[in-house]
């Protein structure tokens, strides 16, 4: 794989990550955090969680990365006309003592080429960086999903 000149951003992310050690006050719990596998050649897998803000003010998160892939962006699947799109959320605000479920059908995030092979029983790294130049790490498992998931519901 070629270099690219997209490493300078990245050193950048990582010294924020440094930052959150400091400002543990403010934090969001994740909870069943999974992408769903998909086959080898995809370039593109959907990651679901739920996030909740145990604290008494909102807190914003401005975007997602992952070391494991190139890029990754907070989406929206909607229905308009009965056809369905999805549409990228640059923002998302967590209101205070609430929860916000990423869910298929719904919000999610989208996650571009990957940089190895992916298969259930591999964990990737989720990285969400939050308003206060904060960000937290989560360790996601892959999880292979039939279309029928309703026997996973608790
Ligand atoms: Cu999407």
């Amino acid at each position: 794989m070629k270099m690219r000149p997209a490493s300078l951003p990245v050193i950048l992310i990582a010294v924020f990550c440094l930052h959150s050690i400091a400002y543990a006050a403010s934090t969001l719990e994740i909870t069943h955090p999974w992408v769903r596998e998909a086959p080898p050649s995809a370039r593109v897998l959907a990651a679901y969680m739920s996030i909740k803000n145990p604290g008494d003010s909102a807190i914003t998160i401005n975007g997602i990365s992952s070391p494991d892939f190139e890029s990754a962006e907070i989406h929206r699947t909607v229905i308009n006309d009965g056809v369905a799109r999805m549409l990228h959320i640059k923002q998302l605000d967590v209101p205070a003592n609430g929860i916000i479920r990423l869910e298929p059908g719904g919000l999610h995030l989208m996650l571009f080429n990957p940089k190895r092979m992916l298969a259930e029983g591999d964990t990737i790294t989720l990285t969400i960086h939050l308003g206060n130049e904060t960000c937290m790490t989560v360790s996601t498992p892959v999880v292979r999903q039939d279309d029928d998931h309703s026997r996973h519901h608790h």
